[in-house]
């Protein structure tokens, strides 16, 4: 297994908006987040990723880029990054960005000028169609509801978004809308940013022709059909090429629909275009049984379904390709709400637990801000409290355009799976608005605040804190976690998550307790060496107490 940076690094994401407040707005910013950098440094990460600070709109909280080169007004002034940059360095702190370029803003200045006509030197930049009979040139749908084309009078076409009607989806079939995404990733390594997060790159390469979905039932199946076109490794590979490979960068192509046969074509070391995929099988894993509802759900996923989904990711990119590690980010819900249990009682074990099962597998983890301390999902029981485009457009289309499904169901559902489970201000203390900002925060603090934050978490030397800063250390510590051969154990089991690690000679044996009964596990052929790590006290060998976790190395 060839060694390379990133392959021992530990990623740490931030969503800048709510992160820490230093301004007293009651939005997240850079100075904030440099305030707070000692807390990372000694959380012990490496990589920072931050959600996108550039000028937007923010219909899709910064997801539609207006200028690449400016920063988001809100969240401070390029001199703030520098210092940002400046000060994460100092600390031994990489910075990679979120590098949005399958879309941009419809306020960017590029599509201002190419919806005007045909011939400006713009007018190629997007994906423009004639009407089809008067219609929509084919039957795809878009991320966030309705149909993928809005029409353009001026142009007496209409333009592709794959996500919402501002986010128009550029045309990497051009050559100077290449070149200009090259320029922007340039700018930016330039400036000394160590990396970037690629949004939805498996989706830059359309397929030939733009033909009709064989089954339009719903926006995830446009994406499935649309995820990884034919020319997508010509254009990673030209990208590497002529920008990537002229620095030292940790590249993460986000990569919805990929399977571990794609990832190995993007990540294989031979290949030259990425470093690592960051891939959604086993977050979507619980799709609603009625297919016209796709992920809204309400239902927990199948330990023996995860297992059979990860497992094969960590076999399959063994010595080939290279993993992101999450288990939430600000897609999805919380981890310890969804794959653990937030009650009172068992929250810090499974998110534990959680913690375990993930930092023990080969590939790079990644920790979303608040999961260090355990943060739950938001609890919200009314339509009034979501803000996110995509939670709030299929309310509005599920519930009240195509009544697939009644509003008291749709709640549950968005309690469940909301992105803006994720999106809830950081909790810093038991003060006013979480230690978050002294003015009213943009979005509602969780009322968990008092109970959960990372002042109590610090000062408890037993806190989840203390156990992900443990993870971490280990990674670092012992090559066997970040290069050893994955071996899946017992993958019927539908209570335990075990595994083991090999790498010379030695063997890791990671055994994680997914329910909240106390159960009694031997694995064979044998169960002892030194325990690196658990989170109760006194192991109890065979006897495996609610969400235990344990590592041996022998
Ligand atoms: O997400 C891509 C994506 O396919 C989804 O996770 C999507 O956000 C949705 O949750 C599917 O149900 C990326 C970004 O991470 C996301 O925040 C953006 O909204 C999206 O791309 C568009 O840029
Ligand atoms: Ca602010």
């Amino acid at each position: 297994m060839s060694k390379q940076w990133f392959k021992d690094a530990v990623v740490y994401q931030i969503y800048p908006m709510s992160f820490q407040d230093s301004n007293n707005d009651g939005i997240g910013d850079l100075n904030g987040i440099i305030e707070r950098l000692p807390y990372l440094k000694k959380l012990g990460i490496d990589v920072i990723w931050l959600n996108p600070i550039y000028k937007s709109p923010n219909k899709d909280n910064g997801y539609d880029i207006a200028d690449y080169r400016l920063i988001n007004p809100e969240y401070g002034t390029m001199e703030d990054f520098n210092a940002l940059l400046a000060q994460a360095h100092k600390l031994n702190l990489k910075i990679m960005m979120d590098l949005v370029v399958n879309h941009t803003s419809d306020q960017h200045d590029w599509f201002q000028q190419s919806k005007k006509s045909t011939d400006n030197p713009y007018s190629d930049y997007y994906i423009w169609r004639d009407p089809k009979n008067g219609h929509e040139p084919n039957n795809w749908l878009a991320a966030f509801g309705g149909s993928a084309w809005t029409y353009v009078p001026e142009r007496k076409q209409y333009y592709l978004h794959l996500f919402a009607s501002g986010q128009p989806d550029l045309n990497w079939e051009n050559p100077e809308v290449r070149q200009a995404v090259f320029d922007i990733e340039r700018f930016w390594l330039n400036k000394g940013v160590d990396g970037f997060r690629m949004d939805v790159i498996n989706l830059i390469s359309k397929p030939e022709g733009l033909p009709d979905v064989p089954e339009p039932v719903t926006a995830g199946k446009t994406m499935d059909f649309v995820a990884d076109g034919h020319r997508l490794n010509e254009f990673l590979l030209q990208m590497n090429e002529e920008v990537l490979s002229n620095y030292n960068t940790i590249t993460v192509g986000e990569m919805p629909g990929s399977t571990p046969q794609d990832a190995i074509k993007y990540t294989g070391l031979d290949r030259h275009e990425l470093n690592m995929v960051f891939q959604f099988e086993h977050v979507l894993l619980s799709p609603n049984p009625d297919v016209r509802l796709g992920k809204w759900n309400d239902q927990p996923i199948k330990l023996t379904e995860l297992k059979a989904s990860l497992n094969r990711w960590q076999t399959g990119l063994d010595g080939q390709g290279w993993n992101s590690l999450y288990w939430n980010n600000h897609d999805q819900p919380r981890a310890v709400s969804r794959f653990g249990n937030d009650s009172p009682e068992y929250r810090q074990r499974s998110a534990e637990m959680l913690a375990t099962t993930l930092h023990m597998m080969q590939g790079t983890p990644y920790i979303y801000q608040g999961e260090e301390l355990g943060m739950t999902n938001a609890g919200f029981t009314r339509l009034e409290q979501y803000e996110d485009i995509e939670s709030v457009n299929f309310y509005h289309e599920l519930v009240n355009e195509k009544h697939i499904v009644d509003g008291k169901t749709m709640l549950k559902y968005l309690a469940h799976m909301s992105r803006d489970n994720a999106r809830t201000p950081m909790q810093w203390s038991h003060n006013h608005n979480a230690g978050f900002s002294d003015a009213k925060p943009w979005y509602a603090i969780n009322d968990n605040y008092s109970e959960i934050n990372a002042e109590a978490a610090l000062s408890n030397e037993n806190s989840t804190f203390y156990y992900y800063q443990k993870l971490i250390k280990l990674r670092h510590e012992y090559e066997i976690i970040r290069y050893g051969t994955f071996i899946p154990l017992d993958p019927q089991d539908d209570e335990v998550y075990a595994y083991e690690r090999k790498y010379a000679g030695k063997t890791l044996l990671v055994i994680n307790n997914f329910t909240a009964k106390t159960i009694d596990r031997v694995y064979p052929p044998k169960q002892e060496g030194t325990l690196l790590i658990g989170n109760y006290a006194n192991d109890q060998g065979r006897k495996l107490r609610p969400y235990e976790s344990k590592v041996y190395l022998f």
